[in-house]
């Protein structure tokens, strides 16, 4: 499917990414809310054009109620900018929530976390085991790549990272993802692999409970002995006066 700038009504700018620039839309024929991703290509090399062609095309091919869904894509030649027409969250992100917990000193309620791990559970048995032999590996699950709708349903987003990786293929090499999440094998230079995005889970539902990361530190060298290590090297929070 591929439609037309002009099926839509551009309402107002969300924010914007590395990828560039994330519009509110409203579709004219049903008058139903969307984001778009407008991602200018005009400067890009060809081999970048075809990994995103290849990743819209992943993109596509993903349908989950709790992976955040695609709908449309639009190629504008004149502006050499390509619409990637999102489904809108109108719960936002849960970087947003964790905002907004600790600004408000409020923890969030444990029935919440709970539905997140479920969901999430599920939109990653979605893309680690849907097709046989190929596993796609999200490989930056964090707050800000997770959202909510207007149900309250949980929603994984961003695959702009992700690659289908067959079975043999070393592709999933390179570094990527939040540090914050990274897991030990993926320090120590191993493949990353379905494991590590679960591990990625585990950080996401620790941050939730404490509004912190399981693991911190001052630069990428101390978080990495710390994961490695697994200390946190919290304070205790002692009730003695
Ligand atoms: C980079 C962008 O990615 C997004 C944004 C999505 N989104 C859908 N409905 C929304 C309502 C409010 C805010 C964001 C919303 S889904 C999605 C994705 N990658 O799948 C993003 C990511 C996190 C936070 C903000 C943004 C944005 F501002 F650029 F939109």
């Amino acid at each position: 499917m591929s439609g037309h700038v002009e099926d839509y009504e551009v309402l107002n700018v969300i924010g914007t990414g590395s990828f560039g620039t994330c519009y509110k839309v409203r579709k004219k024929s049903n008058g139903r809310l969307y984001v778009w991703k407008a991602i200018g290509y005009g400067g890009m090399s060809e081999e970048k054009k075809q990994l995103l062609v290849s990743e819209v095309n992943l993109l596509s091919g993903l349908q989950h109620p709790n992976i955040v869904q695609y709908f449309d894509r639009i190629i504008h030649k004149e502006t050499a900018t390509l619409y990637i027409v999102m489904e809108w969250c109108k719960g936002r992100d849960l970087a947003t929530l964790i905002n907004k917990c600790k600004k408000s000193s409020s923890f969030l309620d444990e029935g919440f976390i709970w539905r997140v791990l479920y969901q999430m559970c599920r939109a990653l048995q979605e893309c680690h085991w849907k097709v046989p032999n190929v596993t796609i590996l999200h490989r930056d699950i964090k707050p800000a790549n997770v959202f909510l709708d207007e149900a309250g349903n949980v929603k994984l987003g961003d695959f702009g990272l992700a690659r289908i990786l067959d079975n043999d293929a070393s592709f999933a090499h390179t570094l990527v993802g939040t540090p914050y999440y990274m897991s030990p094998e993926v320090i120590k230079g191993g493949k990353y692999n379905k494991k590590s995005d679960i591990w990625s889970l585990g950080c996401l539902i620790y941050e939730l409970c404490s509004l912190s990361p399981p693991f911190t530190g001052p630069n990428i060298k101390h978080l990495s002995v710390r994961i490695e290590e697994g200390k946190n090297h919290r304070q205790n929070v002692t009730l003695a006066g």
